[in-house]
């Protein structure tokens, strides 16, 4: 039997230690608000502004409430329960935002996954979720969803209910959900989890991240103040929405939550986005590099007024200084570097910060309560200056992953600080210039990818006998994944590998983007050393070969 009501709390061991939240409650950071508290009271103030606009649709403070409890209410009626979690995988769209702000108001547990995902991903975020619904789209750039929601039903039918957001097959149609609002619970626990957020993961399958009403309200609430967010402005989603970047920081729910206009871009190019900017006044706007540097080569040619652009931010991967000036000359706005992760700690370069410092670092944490350290292999603080290990732990860093002791073990250490895998140097007055990564993943253009996960999908090719995924510089991307190949039994060609890869059902950016066939890994020691060395012996062979970057 389904309990009434599924319990949402941290589990102890995740909980901010008492002392930890007083501290936070007491700085006037946890303030014992909700998403529906905040969305309600800015439904009730401005009901007729406009708080989203996406293609032809524009919603008001008023529509998207009355919108997220018809929503919540019709999620109900079909017999969830508050506290289950759903998957959700939509596109920059307004039913995203009316979809998560409803799952918020039923007291349901979104879990984001985004639109790249493929079957292998879903699953296993239902599994790890324990998810019981999946609400998605019939067709996303020509890729059919319907035929998802069916592959993930067929492998966890735990799934049991699929909202389709357009044409629905057999499925509802999130159109037609109706219910009796007055079974909305009240508001939930300020400290329970809102939502479970996907970690970009470094080793193996994506982590989920449960993030709070209370920490998450307070990281957008501060990037706001941080990043000048305010009633006038328009915020502008250029990024996949479902990612924590364009979501929190301060992304449309800092838009949201001072009352401005988020608007929605289909895509992230200066095709989609350009024109937007002109019609709607955008003032602020969060990219990726390589995107940043594309918008700022077509901002000298475009006929689109541009000027209403205060703020572009740029995050996700490292911005070099030259990129940064490009990026400053092309636009000519105050340029925002970010860094930040879905497990919490957000850096920011302040709007008024000298530009030599905006180009030259990713900022420094949001709040006086992030603390940080940077430590040598051993969590001994390195020196002054010196580069080291980035832990953190806050009021808005989680303490834990959902329901993943092995990852916790690895991930945080004794007295609760999240080792964040990130190797940087900090400046004076706390700015930190991100120097690599200390794990083996793929930063390609901001989308994460494990090299084990990738490699384990190599490997259960039957012409595979070994293989190993690293990062190799790219002058667009920043980093594109490279995967070296040793065969065995019937000779297989790159491209034969990459199409099964693709039809494994995994996000398109996961497929390598270059693989070469070696005959051994030639390495001194193989057996005897770790992948982690294998990996960077291979790498650093492969592009003292090819003279850097092929
Ligand atoms: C953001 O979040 P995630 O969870 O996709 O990725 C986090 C990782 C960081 O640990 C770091 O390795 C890298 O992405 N990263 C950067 C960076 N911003 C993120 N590396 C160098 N320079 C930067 N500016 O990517 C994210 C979340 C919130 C805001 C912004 C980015």
């Amino acid at each position: 039997m389904t309990p009434s009501t599924v319990d949402s709390r941290l589990p102890l061991q995740q909980q901010w230690p008492e002392a930890l939240v007083a501290r936070y409650r007491a700085a006037g950071h946890w303030r014992g608000e909700t998403f529906p508290g905040f969305l309600r009271e800015r439904a009730e103030r401005h009901a007729d502004d406009i708080a989203v606009v996406a293609g032809d649709v524009r919603l008001s403070y008023g529509q998207l409430w009355h919108e997220a409890g018809r929503i919540g209410a019709g999620l109900l009626a079909l017999g969830l329960q508050p506290g289950e979690r759903v998957l959700v995988q939509l596109g920059n769209s307004a039913s995203f935002i009316s979809t998560i702000c409803g799952l918020f108001r039923a007291g349901l547990v979104p879990v984001y996954a985004l639109p790249a995902h493929r079957i292998t991903e879903l699953a296993h975020f239902a599994r790890k979720a324990e998810a019981s619904a999946y609400i998605s789209t019939d067709v996303h750039e020509g890729f059919d969803h319907r035929g998802l929601a069916r592959a993930l039903q067929a492998d966890v039918p735990a799934v049991r209910h699929v909202l389709i957001d357009g044409d629905a097959a057999e499925f509802v149609a999130l159109d037609s959900l109706q219910g009796d609002r007055s079974q909305l619970p009240a508001d939930p626990d300020p400290q329970s989890v809102a939502f479970l957020q996907i970690s970009g993961g470094s080793t193996g399958l994506s982590k989920l991240i449960p993030r709070t009403h209370d920490d998450y309200i307070y990281s957008f609430r501060a990037s706001n103040e941080i990043c000048g967010i305010d009633r006038d402005s328009v915020y502008l989603v250029a990024l996949p929405a479902a990612h924590n970047f364009p979501m929190s920081s301060p992304g449309f729910f800092g838009a949201l939550y001072a009352g401005a206009r988020v608007v929605l871009s289909p895509g992230p190019g200066p095709d989609a986005a350009f024109p937007l900017i002109a019609r709607e006044k955008v003032t602020c706007c969060g990219l990726v590099p390589p995107l940043a540097l594309l918008w700022a080569q077509a901002a000298a040619t475009s006929k689109h007024d541009l000027s209403s652009l205060q703020v572009l931010q740029v995050g996700g991967a490292k911005l070099v200084p030259e990129a940064a000036r490009r990026v400053i000359d092309g636009l000519g706005c105050t340029l925002q570097q970010v860094f930040g992760m879905a497990e919490g700690l957000v850096n920011y370069t302040r709007l008024d910060d000298p530009q030599e410092l905006i180009v030259a670092c990713q900022g420094r944490p949001i709040s006086v309560d992030d603390e940080v350290r940077v430590v040598d292999d051993h969590d001994n603080p390195v020196a002054e200056g010196e580069v080291g290990h980035l832990l953190t732990r806050g009021p808005y860093t989680i303490r834990g992953y959902h329901n993943d002791a092995a990852a916790n073990a690895r991930s945080f250490t004794d007295d609760g600080f999240y080792r964040t895998g990130d190797r940087v140097q900090q400046l004076p007055g706390g700015y930190l210039v991100v120097q690599g990564r200390a794990g083996d993943h793929i930063n390609r253009a901001g989308e994460k990818i494990s090299a084990e996960e990738i490699e384990d999908h190599l490997l259960a090719h039957a012409s595979v006998f070994d293989a190993a995924v690293v990062s190799i510089p790219d002058d667009y991307l920043g980093e594109r994944s490279c995967a070296f190949v040793i065969q065995q039994g019937e000779a297989i060609k790159a491209p034969a590998l990459k199409a099964w890869m693709r039809g494994r059902g995994l996000a398109a950016f996961k497929v390598p983007d270059q693989i070469v066939f070696v005959d051994s890994f030639d390495t001194t020691a193989v057996g005897k050393i770790s992948r982690r060395e294998l990996r960077a012996q291979l790498r650093a062979r492969h592009l003292q070969q090819t003279g850097g970057t092929r």
